[in-house]
């Protein structure tokens, strides 16, 4: 396996093939930039985002996560579709580990594409503090792109002198509403990446959004963006609207932009922040000769990992899933005390619910139980006043269209569902074990909306 650094292309990456431990473990970031006072958080080796770990395609993944941190842990392998065991999943597919313990996480990886990894013990707050980091599957065969860049985005929010306000973790107002929302937005860790470039280049950009519960709109100017894969799996190559894009907590996108501006040129990518565009990355065009005289021609479609082409509906197992609760809902009104004076949030506090239950997502019975090999069709009915992210362990879907007639031409392992909507997707439950199916604004899914299914 190989770790790479991040915004560097993945040539000169060195590949080893034995166990590669990782430490959970305190460490510091300069978020507000060099000149600024760093900010403590915790992270994968200490650095926020962790270790790029790469792999091709059918290689072995082989980590020892070590805890440093003083309470238990976990990784979630966000996307890759893996034995159950390995999901990272606290009571549910293993045991926490514990402050000064480790586990032995080793899959094979059977997918190419931009996954993420993270923490998914009390996730709202240690992938706020940094607990995240990527995972790339290098396809078998060579993509013919010039520069392949890792483009983590999160967002922050800082006290005054940097530090991270821990103070409002499990703030029942976030959790109550849109989840834990960050003013201070940075990529790689960092309030503004120059990437430099050359004429004609054509670029991979992988964007992964970490941010606990922030819709992440993300605009290229001055350039097309191809869509090449969603949550890591392959799309049908289409063109970006206006060159923007929108990820929900967790979801990835891999885009090809061709920079196609004369030398010396500058362009910026723009993430939208409380209505403002903030320009988080400047491209920077070297004055000298182009790449090549002209852009590549089209990009071909990414080699599919084999997901299933057609899906047999007529036997479907079909699961309407309400979501309720939140602010101003009667699950709200009822009056249960959620909050303790100076303590925060009652841990106990459930603000939302999954077809009728609000649960922690591992205990009590299944949400449903199918055996391998089914269709599932479910349809996320939001009958809140938020947005919902919602993220299926161990295997991605096809968003369908109205009337079940269609799908988009993507996969997804997290979909985002506006208020008052319904989303309806399908996959075949494929992969036998305990999944977890959960909201992933992670103050949200902490208070209710989470719930686990059963392939057998
Ligand atoms: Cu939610």
């Amino acid at each position: 396996m190989a770790v790479t650094c991040l915004a560097l292309p993945s040539a000169g990456s060195i590949r080893a093939s034995e166990v590669r431990t990782i430490r959970a473990r305190a460490g510091s970031v300069h978020l507000r930039g060099a000149e600024q006072a760093p900010t403590a958080v915790w992270g994968y080796d200490g650095v926020v985002p962790g270790p790029v770990l790469r792999v091709k395609r059918g290689e072995e993944i082989m980590v020892r996560l070590a805890n440093d941190l003083p309470e238990p842990t976990s990784v979630h392998w966000h996307g890759l579709r893996l034995p159950n065991a390995m999901d990272g999943v606290p009571h549910l597919t293993q045991a926490p580990i514990e402050p000064g313990q480790s586990f032995d996480y080793r899959f094979k990886a059977t997918d190419a594409g931009t996954y993420w990894y993270h923490s998914h013990v009390y996730s709202s707050e240690q992938i706020e503090r940094g607990l995240y980091g990527a995972l790339i599957v290098d396809e078998a065969e060579r993509i013919d792109v010039d520069q392949d860049l890792v483009l983590v985005i999160d967002d922050w929010r800082l006290l005054p002198d940097g530090a991270l306000d821990t103070a409002s973790f499990r703030s029942a107002h976030d959790a109550a509403h849109a989840g834990r929302i960050g003013r201070h937005l940075t990529v790689n860790s960092t309030p503004s990446l120059d990437i430099p470039v050359r004429a004609n280049e054509r670029l991979r950009l992988r964007v992964i959004n970490a941010a606990n519960a922030r819709l992440v709109t993300l605009r290229l100017e001055g350039h097309a963006a191809w869509v090449m894969a969603i949550d890591g799996q392959p799309a049908e190559p289409f063109l970006a609207r206006d060159s923007q894009v929108t990820l929900g907590p967790g979801n990835r996108i891999d885009l090809f932009a061709d920079a196609a501006l004369a030398p010396g040129a500058q362009a910026p990518i723009l993430v939208e922040n409380s209505g403002a565009e903030v320009p988080l990355v400047n491209l920077r065009y070297a004055t000298g000769a182009p790449a090549r005289p002209a852009p590549r021609a089209q990009a071909k479609p990414l080699p599919s990992n084999g997901l299933p082409g057609r899906m047999a509906f007529k036997e479907a197992f079909r699961l309407d899933v309400p979501i309720e609760g939140g602010a101003m809902s009667e699950l709200m009104m009822r009056g249960r005390t959620q909050e303790i004076p100076g303590h925060g949030l009652d841990p106990r506090a459930r603000f939302w619910t999954m077809a009728g239950a609000a649960s922690s997502g591992h205990h009590g019975p299944p949400l449903f139980s199918v055996k391998r090999g089914r269709v599932v069709m479910l349809g996320f009915v939001n009958a809140t006043a938020f947005p919902h992210g919602m993220h299926v362990h161990g295997h991605h879907f096809r968003l369908l269209d109205k009337n079940d007639d269609g799908w988009k031409p993507f996969w997804l392992d997290s979909v985002v569902v506006a208020p008052r909507e319904t989303a309806r997707i399908a996959f075949v439950a494929d992969n036998p074990g305990k999944w977890m199916l959960h909201c992933h604004m992670l103050e949200h899914q902490e208070t209710g909306m989470a719930a686990w299914f059963e392939v057998i």
